[in-house]
């Protein structure tokens, strides 16, 4: 979906190590057929791409940004600082503090730049990548069928009973 059409969600995380995670929410919005981009941007290691980028989110056509890092995460409020798009932070799961430390990072900005905090890992990939999507679905047709249908299936995947596993 990288490069079909123009990104209208941006998908950054401060580390190739955050893909693992952060792959979620790109496999949330291929599924929604939401095109998007995926970038590394580090708030510490590469300060000037983290302005260039945020900077000009808006200006090149995106819509939201799905922003997650780990550890002393500062990449989604950096972020959110300097653009006025909705930003979702996914506090990655560290190696030290199992993400506790990206979760507070991330959740605890101060009254004025907002940034919606979603879980620590997967689910909160897959839930920005939802939020991101229900966001684009208010001006969308198209991407709020295609949650509707999300939705559903999801709905319609859930047992009425729990089962044995196999073997
Ligand atoms: C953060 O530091 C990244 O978002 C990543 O979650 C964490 C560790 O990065 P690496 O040392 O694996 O590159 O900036």
């Amino acid at each position: 979906m990288d490069d079909r059409s123009s990104p209208v969600v941006g998908i950054i995380m401060g580390s190739q190590s955050d893909w693992e995670t952060m792959r979620h929410a790109a496999v949330t919005l291929s599924e929604l057929g939401i095109p998007y981009e995926t970038r590394i941007v580090s708030a510490h290691r590469t300060p000037a791409r983290l302005v260039e980028y945020a900077s000009t989110a808006r200006s090149r056509g995106l819509k939201v940004i799905v922003a997650g890092a780990g550890g002393a995460a500062h990449l989604p409020g950096m972020t959110a600082s300097m653009t006025p798009l909705p930003v979702f932070g996914v506090p990655v799961e560290s190696r030290a503090l199992k993400g506790l430390d990206s979760l507070l990072s991330i959740v605890q900005m101060p009254g004025g730049i907002p940034v919606g905090t979603v879980a620590i890992g997967k689910a909160g990939a897959i839930n920005a990548a939802l939020l991101a999507a229900a966001v684009i679905a208010l001006g969308d047709d198209r991407v709020a069928e295609a949650l509707d249908g999300w939705r559903a299936r999801q709905t319609d995947a859930v047992s009425p009973a729990p089962v044995d596993p196999e073997n």
